[in-house]
C-alpha cells in the first residue's frame, strides 16, 4: 500500500492539562501557540468529557472505547487485565504500524503491560520530570534529561525509522504537567511572580454544595503541602486568619510551575508539528491534542480533579487532519473519551462494530467533517469510583451533563473498588443550570423552581444508565455486579502506598 492510502494517527495526550491553560480555549493565564496551530490547522472541540476523572481509568477508556465498569480500571489502584481488547490491538492485526511512548499507569505486571504496540517505552507509574527511569521490552534504564524532550525525542526518531509506506498510529503521552510540577530550567524565567491572574471562582465558599464536595481535600489554602511548592509555608502566612493570604501565595507558586510545565508540551508538540509538515505527513495524518482530564486551577479554590464540575471533566481537544477537517472549525457536540477507539479505527477505514465489538463508543468522524448528525447523543455520563481515598477524599458519584444542564448523585460509598474507603456517607444531589451559571455556583438541586428539569435529568441518568449497561447505586452492601473480585496482591498493594 502506498504512502497516504491510509490515515495515520499521531495521539498526543498530557496529564492534567486543562482546557483554560490553553490559549486556543481563551486561556487568561497563558500562551500556547503550538498547540493554537492545530487548531487553527484544524478543529477545536468544545464539549468533549471524560467520563471517570483520573488518570488511569481514562486512559483504559481511550483504549479500550468502555467505561470503567466494563474495563475494570475503575480507580488508580486498578490495572489492565485486557478483559476487553484496545484499539491499538485492532490496528496493529491491520497491519498498521503501533508505538506508544511515555506516561502507561495502567500497570507493570507482566499481564498490564502495553499490548498492541510493535514498540513501547513508558514509565514506570507516574514518572520522573527529570532523568526518569523509562522501561520497554528489555527492561529498565535511566534517560537523562527532561521528560516532555524525552517522549518527544523517542516519537521523532521512532517517525524517522518508518518507511514511507507504512501507515502508523503513534501514542505520544506525557507526564506533564501532572503534580509535583517540575518545570524545565528552560522555561523557569516564565510567569513571574504575581503575573497570574486568579480565576473568578477563586474564593467560592461552595455554600451550596453538598457536604461531601465541602469535605474533599483539594483546596490550595488548606491541602497544597510545602513539597507541592517545593517550599515551605512562611509563619506570617500560617493560621485561619491567613487563609486568604496564604492561598494567593501558593497559587502563583503553583500555577508558574504549572504553567512553565505546559510550556515544554507546547514547545514539543510544535517540534512534533514540524516534523510532520517536513516529512509530508500531515495532510493524511488525524493529530490529536488531549488530556486524560482537566484540573482545578484555583476554580472553586481547588487544584486537583475527580469531580464532575466542568474544568476537571472537560478535556481539551484540538485535531488537525486537513485530508477531512476544515481549518480553524469547531464542535459542539458532547462526546466522551469513550468514543475516542471507535472514531479512530473509523479514521482508518476500519469498523469498530466488527473489529472491536465490546466498545461502548460511537465514531465522531462525520463531526469532524462538519456534518449535522441528527441522532447524536445530548448528554454525557460520568462516574468517579475512587470514594474518600485518604488523600482527597472526593466522594464517589455520577451523573449526567447536557448542553443547558448537570445532574450529580453522590451516592456516598466504595462499593469494594481498590483505593475507595469503607466510610458511607448520605446520599446527596446537586444540579447546575449550565446557561444561567456557567461557573457553577449555585446548586439548585433542592429549589422548587427546578423541579421538572430535574426530573426529566434524572430519567436521562437512568437511561444511560441501561444505555452503558452501568447499574445505579442500590446501597453500600450492594457490590456493583460487574466487578470482579480483586485479587489480594493489588490489596495488599494499595494499603501499602496509604500506609506510607
Ligand atoms: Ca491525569
Amino acid at each position: 500500500m502506498s504512502a497516504g492510502a491510509r490515515t495515520n494517527i499521531v495521539f498526543v495526550m498530557s496529564d492534567d492539562h486543562a482546557a483554560h491553560a490553553i490559549s486556543a480555549y481563551g486561556s487568561r493565564v497563558n500562551s500556547t501557540p503550538n498547540l493554537d496551530r492545530i487548531a487553527d490547522n484544524g478543529m477545536r472541540m468544545d464539549a468533549v468529557f471524560c467520563t471517570n476523572s483520573i488518570c488511569s481509568p481514562s486512559r483504559a477508556s481511550i483504549l479500550t472505547g468502555t467505561y470503567s465498569h466494563v474495563n475494570g480500571v475503575s480507580s488508580i489502584w486498578t490495572e489492565m487485565d485486557y478483559r476487553v481488547p484496545t484499539f491499538p490491538e485492532v490496528l496493529q492485526s491491520a497491519g498498521y504500524r503501533t508505538a506508544m511512548f511515555g506516561k502507561w499507569h495502567l500497570g507493570e505486571s507482566g499481564e498490564s503491560l502495553p499490548r498492541g504496540f510493535d514498540t513501547w517505552t513508558i514509565f514506570p507509574g507516574q514518572g520522573d520530570y527529570v532523568d526518569p527511569e523509562m522501561i520497554d521490552e528489555t527492561g529498565s534504564r535511566t534517560v537523562s534529561g527532561y521528560a516532555t524532550d524525552i517522549v518527544t525525542d523517542l516519537s521523532l526518531d521512532w517517525l524517522d525509522s518508518l518507511s514511507d509506506d507504512e501507515s502508523f498510529c503513534m501514542m505520544v503521552h506525557h507526564k506533564a504537567p501532572h503534580r509535583p510540577w517540575v518545570p524545565d530550567e528552560k522555561h523557569k524565567h516564565l510567569y513571574a511572580d504575581g503575573s497570574i491572574p486568579e480565576p473568578e471562582t477563586f474564593f467560592d465558599d461552595n455554600e451550596t454544595r453538598s457536604r461531601a464536595i465541602r469535605g474533599v481535600h483539594m483546596t490550595i489554602a488548606d491541602d497544597m503541602s510545602a513539597d507541592d511548592l517545593k517550599q515551605e509555608i512562611p509563619e506570617h502566612l500560617r493560621g485561619a486568619e491567613n487563609r486568604d493570604a496564604r492561598m494567593r501565595w501558593k497559587y502563583q507558586i503553583y500555577m508558574r510551575d504549572y504553567l512553565q510545565c505546559v510550556q515544554s508540551i507546547d514547545d514539543n508538540v510544535g517540534r512534533l508539528l514540524d516534523r510532520l509538515d517536513e516529512k509530508g505527513l500531515a495532510e493524511n495524518t488525524l493529530v490529536v491534542y488531549t488530556s486524560d482530564q482537566g484540573f482545578f486551577l484555583g476554580d472553586h479554590g481547588w487544584f486537583d480533579k475527580r469531580l464532575m464540575y466542568d474544568q476537571s471533566l472537560q478535556m481539551p481537544m484540538l485535531v488537525q487532519w486537513p485530508a477531512e477537517i476544515a481549518a480553524g472549525s469547531r464542535c459542539e457536540a458532547i462526546i466522551t473519551n469513550v468514543d475516542f477507539a471507535a472514531t479512530f479505527l473509523d479514521a482508518c477505514g476500519i469498523d469498530a462494530a466488527t473489529t472491536l465489538p465490546t466498545s461502548q463508543g460511537r465514531s465522531f468522524r462525520p463531526l469532524l467533517r462538519g456534518e449535522e448528525v441528527e441522532d447524536w447523543a445530548d448528554a454525557a455520563y460520568y462516574r468517579y469510583w475512587e470514594h474518600d481515598d485518604p488523600i482527597h477524599a472526593a466522594p464517589a458519584h455520577y451523573g449526567i451533563r447536557t448542553a443547558e444542564h448537570k445532574l450529580i448523585h453522590y451516592y456516598g460509598a466504595g462499593l469494594g473498588v481498590p483505593g475507595a474507603s469503607d466510610r458511607v456517607f448520605d446520599e446527596e444531589w446537586e444540579l447546575y443550570d449550565l446557561k444561567a451559571d456557567p461557573t457553577e455556583m449555585r446548586n439548585v438541586a433542592d429549589d422548587p423552581a427546578y423541579a421538572a428539569v430535574r426530573s426529566g435529568l434524572e430519567s436521562k441518568l437512568a437511561e444511560y444508565q441501561r444505555r452503558y449497561r452501568d447499574q445505579p447505586y442500590r446501597g453500600p452492601d450492594t457490590p456493583h455486579p460487574e466487578w470482579g473480585p480483586y485479587d489480594s496482591e493489588t490489596l495488599e498493594r494499595v494499603k501499602r502506598v496509604f500506609a506510607r
